[in-house]
């Protein structure tokens, strides 16, 4: 592990890290910068130094820090009516689901809060719609995992994650998962021939695995095969989604409308976690009173920040924006490649990108890279030890993106 050594971190982040260090669970590895505030593309940390942030807390912040419009809906949503359960109706909750399921055209939402939560409810629902529609005998249904996922942190859904960090020393794990090579479409209809399969679970980008874009063609099919099989595509769309990869959905791109759509993170801008799952009412009417839900799911709160948090990346135009950047940005990247060989390859859509750099998994140099970014005034963290993501809020602008491309040609330079 890197030691915490820095000429930029004041005695403030150093006391702070500390704490952390000493009171908080070592769950986590962070990169040592401390954060006090944010505004749009913009963080400061504890000494007021500014950043740009290139994570955006994983695609939660698409609209930008502290968004005033969302922030607004959450305060004053939160001088109204925070949480009354679904034991009563809500005055937020139904203007809510018009919205969102009009806006990504499906007959209903069912709300939750955490993005992994809506993943189980999505496993739930495929389960309970395999029993009831397609016909699967009981306790046999099996969902299709891609290798490379990651869906989060929950039993059941580590017992579909082929990571040995995320997976191991967690066991036993839930029956009924299996996995598929992603990206694999001839592995993918032989594992749809086994009659009790019900449903895919699928990154349409593989956002942990460091930005992995499929091949053009491979959702297309891979939502044809499961068409062909009577097998239900279930889009995790909790980081791609909401205008991340320059469309409303990364599906769009691909012409896939999944028959369940889970959606989280930037569904609230980041401001509290809120997560959904959208499908038509053949899979959702499956679900009946007391089958499931969630004692902060659908909560006045989160539906009007959700409300706003969309129709900020519609007025805003952000889609748009993170399609037009997007292709300046891995343009500019590509030609960082070709003047430096510590970058093997750039990838990814829209402005959800990362660069691999030229070492194995195991070699310090990408956290060092990130450790220069911060130096330099931008924020960015490897995934799988030498890939770097590098996914700003939406609502960059164009010279912004500029001036990151010269802390990152400087970076470089300096490693
Ligand atoms: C952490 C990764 C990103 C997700 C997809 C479900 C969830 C996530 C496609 C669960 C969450 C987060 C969780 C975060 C790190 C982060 C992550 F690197 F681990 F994979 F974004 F790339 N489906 N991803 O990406 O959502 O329950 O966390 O709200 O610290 O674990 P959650």
């Amino acid at each position: 592990m890197t030691t915490i050594t820095s000429t930029t971190l004041g005695i403030n982040s150093e006391l702070l890290i500390e704490k952390e260090e000493q009171f908080g669970a070592h769950n986590y590895h962070p990169l040592p910068a401390v954060i006090e505030r944010g505004k749009g593309v913009y963080v400061w940390d504890v000494e007021d130094k500014r950043y740009y942030d290139f994570l955006s807390a994983y695609s939660a912040v698409n609209q930008g820090h502290c968004h005033p419009r969302i922030v607004n809906a959450l305060v004053e949503q939160a001088q109204k009516l925070t949480l009354i359960s679904r034991a009563f109706y809500n005055s937020e909750l139904g203007p809510y689901e018009e919205y969102i399921t009009q806006l990504f055209g499906y007959d209903k939402v069912l709300p939750m809060n955490t993005g992994v939560e809506a993943v189980e409810t999505a496993l739930k629902l495929c389960r309970k719609w395999a029993y009831e529609v397609k016909g699967t005998p009981q306790n046999q249904a099996k969902i299709l995992f891609a290798s490379g996922n990651f869906h989060g942190r929950t039993l059941s859904v580590i017992s579909g994650s082929g990571d040995p960090s995320s997976r191991n020393g967690f066991g036993p794990y839930m029956p009924g998962w299996e996995m598929v090579p992603y990206n694999d479409l001839p592995a993918l209809e032989k594992a749809l021939q086994d009659p009790h399969v019900a449903g895919l679970l699928i990154e349409p980008i593989q956002g942990e695995a460091g930005v992995v874009v499929p091949d053009e063609h491979y959702l297309r099919c891979a939502y044809g095969l499961c068409k062909q099989n009577n097998v239900l595509f279930i889009g995790d769309e909790i980081q791609t989604g909401i205008a991340r990869t320059g469309r409303m959905l990364a599906c769009d791109h691909y012409g896939v409308k999944p028959d369940i759509l889970i959606l989280g993170k930037a569904l609230s801008g980041g401001v509290l976690p809120v997560s959904a799952v959208l499908a038509d009412d053949e899979v959702m009417m499956c679900i009946r009173p007391g089958e499931h839900g969630s004692t902060y799911g659908g909560n006045p709160l989160a539906c009007a920040v959700a409300t706003a948090a969309l129709q900020v990346v519609i007025d805003e135009k952000l889609a748009e924006n993170a399609e037009r950047l997007g292709n300046l940005f891995r343009q500019a990247l590509r030609d960082l490649q070709a003047e430096n060989d510590l970058i093997t390859l750039v990838r990814g859509k829209g402005l959800l990108n990362a660069i691999v750099i030229n070492t194995d998994e195991d070699s310090d140099l990408a956290w060092d890279l990130c450790l220069r970014f911060r130096d330099n005034g931008l924020l960015a963290k490897p995934t799988h030890g030498n890939k770097i993501r590098l996914a700003p809020p939406l609502v960059i602008t164009e010279a912004e993106i500029w001036d990151c491309v010269e802390i990152i040609r400087k970076s470089l330079r300096e490693v």
